[in-house]
């Protein structure tokens, strides 16, 4: 029995292995990631600087009226959620991520973690996930790979809750130990190319009850899934993707000149250049899917914000943030 399958049923499953005593000992934090896939790290973040960000959600929440004003468990009212912006389209305008990386002790514990500066990328969701109305269906939102839709950028993925997150509220579970490839997505299911029921191993998956100042930092191809909120209550969230500065960090800026053969970009941090493009290139239009290269002079234009890797000045990714 497939149990993830099951409605309304979180399996059984295992908790994650807690990394605390293996922050300062980079051999051993190595040696996780190898065997894991992941790090999970309780009470490390500054709760202050957790709780300004939070703040930000519930004002907005309370703007949308979907919450009481001032009610810090974010209750759901049960207002109608018909304008209900689900991916958090105000806070993603505003880039309140980069006020929070900044606060000094979030740098400090990446600059720790990384033993480097943290480079960004801004590829942020942040998420206010209200209870789910439909119990019929799985739990498990969308089993996924995040390098299989972003190949090309060795990034981790930081998942920070913004509040309490127990098993009724849902969360991220993942599966340990499977970020070594293959890809699990099926190849032969195109457009989205959903990885089989079943694919994961049900035993390899794990969670934990998640609380402000956690954070799960995650290899890219690490499978896992958002599981459906049973409670009262929003979820919140935000995840962001983070690689060390003097690692390959890709561009992040905006595009200056674009035809079918080649890119031009001005980077935010002041590095610049003209990449060409080729069969090879990787580019994500704002739906997610690949676009040809012959179109991406309609999908791409300037001024348009963009994240560009390259290699031997030829463009390996091209996406927009989102
Ligand atoms: O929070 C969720 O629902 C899913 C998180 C996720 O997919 C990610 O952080 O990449
Ligand atoms: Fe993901």
């Amino acid at each position: 029995m497939l149990t993830e399958l099951e409605a309304g049923v979180l399996p059984a499953m295992a908790e994650l292995h807690v990394s605390n005593d293996i922050l300062d000992d980079r051999a051993a934090l190595e040696a996780a990631w190898e065997r894991d896939g992941y790090w999970f790290f309780r009470d490390v973040l500054d709760k202050s600087a957790v709780g300004r960000l939070r703040s930000v959600f519930l004002n907005e929440l309370s703007q949308f009226g979907v919450i009481d004003p001032d009610d810090p468990l974010a209750r759901y009212n049960g207002r109608s959620l018909e304008e209900f912006p689900f991916r958090m389209e105000p806070l993603a305008e505003r880039k309140i991520w980069k006020p929070f990386v900044t606060e000094p002790a979030i740098h400090q514990f990446f600059s720790r973690l990384l033993a480097d500066d943290p480079f960004w990328i801004p590829t942020v969701e942040y998420r206010a996930t209200p209870p789910v109305q439909d119990r019929s269906r799985a739990r498990f939102d969308y089993v996924h790979q995040d390098g299989f839709y972003n190949a090309g950028i060795p990034f981790a993925i930081c998942w920070i809750p913004l509040a309490e997150i127990d098993s009724d509220v849902g969360g991220l579970v993942l599966a340990e130990g499977l970020h070594k490839g293959p890809y699990l997505h099926d190849l032969s299911q195109p457009p989205l190319f959903p990885i089989p029921d079943g694919a994961v191993p049900a035993h390899a998956w794990r969670r934990t009850t998640y609380r402000p100042g956690d954070v799960v930092i995650m290899h890219l191809n690490t499978p896992h899934t958002g599981v459906a909120n049973y409670s009262d209550r929003f979820r919140l969230s935000m995840d962001i993707r983070v690689m060390a500065a003097s690692g390959d960090t890709p561009i992040i800026g905006r595009i200056t000149t674009v035809s079918q053969d080649a890119v031009a970009v001005q980077g935010e941090d002041g590095r610049s250049g003209t990449f060409a493009l080729d069969d090879s290139t990787y580019s994500r239009g704002l739906d997610g899917r690949k676009v040809p290269v012959d179109e991406i002079p309609l999908h791409f234009h300037t001024g348009d914000e963009v994240i560009l890797a390259s290699r031997g000045g030829r463009v390996t990714v091209l996406r927009p943030p989102h």
